[in-house]
């Protein structure tokens, strides 16, 4: 019999990828949306079949993190052998201004899951969206035995997400494993965030509907990887005999700055015409440097990223070049026939 998940933040980055790659396995996949007043779904339009069609494997459902009710609503009747907790309040320099709302869905959400997982009687496998954020201020490199150092509510509130699924698999014997992922990219990050915020740019410059790119603190380092790569590795913890949890990230880091200059010598862009720093971007406290050491998940899972920062770079402007109308440079492009020839994911 086909198996079924459930994706809470289906409509996000990760979300709209891991629901792809499950549909690929032959996973009847629902996931949780939150009612808006514009469409918040053009990230799985592509995938969306009406579910009237006999075909159609893709279920949604109104619901929203602050919701007990209606989650254990939808955990009952689904009956999900998977569930993958991907829904948060996810923007770091946004929790510092909205810390109470961040601890409510981004903290508590995690316990409404696990609770009408447990109440459901059900044998459901559980993953936690964990973050490299939660070592904050604990020097690079990070591994699982890292203590955590939270620097923002954001971290905060995944740290209590992250011990609560311990404390449910130690406790209730579920199948809860945290995935502590470090920062993933892709031409569906959202917009705000600084990568996706620099790739766009750069094709709303070369349009000429942009002057300037305001950033923040271009010192920053993080390990950047690709997003269709790790959700493949959501899917994998939950495969294992025994649960657990694992650092997934590239081994490298970068600063901001640097790519700001990888993707604007890319784009063929003179950045010192167009940065300017705007101290708004700043957050009241810093994570100053990340670097993963995934030794673990690449002895136990396998786990070798094929995607490394200057690809990234260039499959980010390539794909926001042809979403603006322009003719993309290309090398991007390459990248990802020649690393993926067997793409589960559709076109960007
Ligand atoms: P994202 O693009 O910001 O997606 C967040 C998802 O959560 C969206 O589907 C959003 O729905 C949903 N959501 C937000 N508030 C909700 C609420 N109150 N009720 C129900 N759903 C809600 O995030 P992402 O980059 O895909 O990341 C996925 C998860 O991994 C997040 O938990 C994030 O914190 C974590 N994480 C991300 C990274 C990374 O580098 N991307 C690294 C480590 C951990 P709408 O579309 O309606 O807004
Ligand atoms: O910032 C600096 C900023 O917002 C990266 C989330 O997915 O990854 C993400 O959190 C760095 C920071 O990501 C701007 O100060 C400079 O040092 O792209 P970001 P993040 O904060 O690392 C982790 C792993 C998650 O779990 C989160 O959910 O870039 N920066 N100038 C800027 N950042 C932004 N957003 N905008 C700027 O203008």
């Amino acid at each position: 019999m086909e198996k079924k998940a459930l994706i809470t933040g289906i409509t996000g980055q990760d979300g709209s990828y891991l629901a792809e790659f499950l549909l690929s396995k032959g996973y009847e996949v629902h996931g949780i949306i939150r009612r808006a007043s514009t469409f918040n779904t053009t990230r799985i339009e592509h995938i969306y079949v009406d579910p009237h069609k006999s075909d159609a494997r893709l279920f949604l459902h109104y619901g929203d993190l602050s919701d007990s009710e209606q989650i254990s609503n939808v955990i009952y009747n689904i009956r999900p052998d998977e569930v993958y907790h991907l829904g948060a309040q996810s923007h770091v320099r946004v929790s510092f201004d909205v810390p109470e709302y961040t601890g409510n869905i981004t903290a508590l959400g995690t316990t409404r899951i696990l609770e009408a997982i447990r109440r459901s009687g059900n044998n459901i496998k559980f993953y936690q969206a964990s973050s490299s954020e939660m070592f904050g201020a604990s020097p690079p490199p990070q591994n699982e035995s890292t203590p955590f150092r939270p620097r923002s509510p954001y971290a905060a509130a995944k740290i209590y997400s992250y011990w609560m699924a311990v404390n449910y698999r130690e406790g209730y014997d579920i199948f809860a494993c945290n995935g502590i992922l470090f920062n993933h990219e892709s031409p569906r990050r959202g917009e705000t965030f600084v990568t996706r915020k620099i790739t766009r740019a750069i094709a709303s410059i070369i349009s000429k509907k942009q002057d300037n790119l305001y950033l923040g603190n271009l010192d920053a380092r993080r390990d950047w990887g690709y997003s269709p790569e790790y959700v493949m590795f959501m899917w994998k913890m939950l495969q294992n005999k025994m649960p657990d949890d694992f650092v997934i990230g590239t081994g490298e880091t970068h600063s901001v700055r640097e790519f700001v200059d990888e993707s604007f010598s890319y784009a063929g862009l003179d950045q010192d015409e167009f940065i300017k720093i705007d101290p708004r971007y700043y957050r009241p406290t810093e994570v100053e440097a990340l670097v993963a050491d995934p030794d673990k998940a690449i002895k136990k899972l396998k786990w070798k990223p094929k995607v490394k920062f200057e690809e990234l770079v260039k499959i980010m402007v390539d794909a926001d070049m042809r979403a603006a109308g322009l003719e993309p440079i290309g090398e991007g492009d390459e990248i990802i026939k020649k690393k993926f020839p067997d793409r589960w994911w559709c076109a960007d």
